[in-house]
């Protein structure tokens, strides 16, 4: 079959809830991808930041392919020889209590609203179904009703009312903004990512987290961070939080906590924060099963031994440098921290983003606008100063060419 023919196989049984780039991969390893044709792309969007190990990364098919021969899932009904495993060396690696397991971010971000909602009852007394969590314009937290119906982008929210009440919205790094809600009493939470993705990779002004955060604290709410995306090394610490210092009252992972290999999601809280929840009052099928543990432990082993986080701090800075001494009149703002980082574009002639993101992958790189005229680059941690220094002059001589 050609690409064609894998596009149109999808179109017809497949339902079409996405629109991507016109390519077809088949293989993968490391810092690149080869399409059914053969020919080999650097990955910039590394699924999202899932993928921040690398693609096929040995260590992590080891893991995946040991625990395979043994036991791969026995449900929480009864306990494994894997999960504790896990559940310790997670909550040592980030310095909490205890760990929640589930799949996937929107699955972590709808517990930890659930965690906050329990608190909100059980610890810091506001009356039942009366609590309330802040959250910011331009956020994205997952695609389930709930999370959907904190979204102001009609992409995510349209034609799926009516929405979960309880929610409050605030501009995003607005401390006003912010001060003004945490005098309501009733409000339990206040729910961000620390930097935004899908908005197009927006950074905080500097200070705004930490602000953030004392605020909850004064008034007794729970700050939650997001890091799904901003996670695991990407941004040059190995939160993004850890920037100034903030340690969250629920911090919710996923992506990259897998390594691109099994959806491995979780909230890490202390036990004040986790422990409102009883047996038998949140669970899931494949929350936390032996292959997403045995794949979770050697996904956070590799961030350590090969000091990933360390290297997106320093090949970000090159990146962010290089392109922005681009002379290109479509290089509108280039922003980001680490390796999350996002081209902000000017069309010109009618030229836009997607139209880049096109040649880009004719001259061999593959990235994705989000939101019409932001392109994210987000490479695998893995990747040297050579390789960026040949991705960036791809994407340089791309520009050239509109
Ligand atoms: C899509 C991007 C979107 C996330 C944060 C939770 C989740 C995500 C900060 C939910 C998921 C993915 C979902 C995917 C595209 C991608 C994405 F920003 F990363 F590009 F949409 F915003 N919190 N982000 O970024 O995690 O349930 O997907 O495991 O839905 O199109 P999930």
């Amino acid at each position: 079959m050609n690409q064609k023919e894998f596009i149109e196989r999808e179109a017809r049984y497949g339902a079409h809830n996405y629109h991507p780039l016109p390519v077809v991969l088949e293989k993968g390893k490391g810092i690149y991808v080869w399409d059914t044709d053969g020919k080999k792309y650097f990955d910039f969007l590394s699924a999202y930041s899932a993928v921040n190990q690398g693609h096929c990364h040995p260590a992590l098919l080891k893991a995946l392919n040991e625990q395979a021969q043994r036991l791969t899932l026995t449900s929480r009904a009864f306990y494994n020889d894997v999960l504790g495993e896990w559940e310790e060396y997670i909550t040592k690696y980030f310095g909490y209590d205890k760990v929640l397991p589930v799949n996937t971010g929107a699955e972590a971000d709808e517990t930890a609203l659930k965690l906050c909602r329990k608190w909100a009852y059980k610890v810091k007394g506001i009356a039942q179904n009366e609590a309330k969590i802040i959250v910011c314009d331009g956020n994205f937290h997952g695609r389930t009703i709930t999370i959907i119906s904190l979204s102001n982008d009609p992409d995510s929210y349209g034609d799926y009312g009516p929405f979960t009440p309880g929610f409050l919205r605030i501009p995003y790094d607005d401390i006003p903004a912010l001060e003004k809600e945490l005098k309501d009493p009733n409000v339990a939470g206040f729910l961000l990512e620390p930097i935004q993705g899908e908005a197009g990779v927006y950074v905080p002004s500097d200070g705004y987290l930490r602000k953030a955060y004392e605020l909850c604290k004064k008034h007794n709410v729970l700050f939650i961070a997001d890091e799904v995306q901003t996670g695991i090394g990407r941004t040059g610490k190995l939160l993004a939080c850890d920037y100034e210092d903030v340690r969250p009252d629920i911090l919710v992972l996923g992506k990259a906590l897998g390594g691109g290999v099994i959806p491995v999601s979780c909230v890490l809280a202390d036990d004040e924060i986790m422990l409102t929840i009883k047996p038998g009052e949140h669970g899931s099928t494949f929350g936390g099963y032996l292959l997403a543990g045995k794949v979770s432990i050697a996904a956070l082993e590799i961030i350590k031994n090969e000091k990933l986080a360390e290297n997106a701090y320093k090949l970000g800075e090159i990146f962010r440098s290089r392109i922005r001494a681009i002379k290109n009149d479509m290089i509108a703002q280039v922003r980001g921290k680490g390796l999350l980082n996002a081209v902000v574009v000017e069309p010109k002639n009618g030229k836009t983003a997607w139209d880049i993101c096109l040649a880009l992958r004719d001259n061999g790189l593959l990235a994705k606008p989000t939101h019409q005229h932001i392109i994210r680059f987000a490479p695998p941690l893995v990747i040297n100063e050579s390789e960026i220094n040949e991705a960036i002059d791809i994407i340089e001589k791309t520009l050239q060419q509109f």
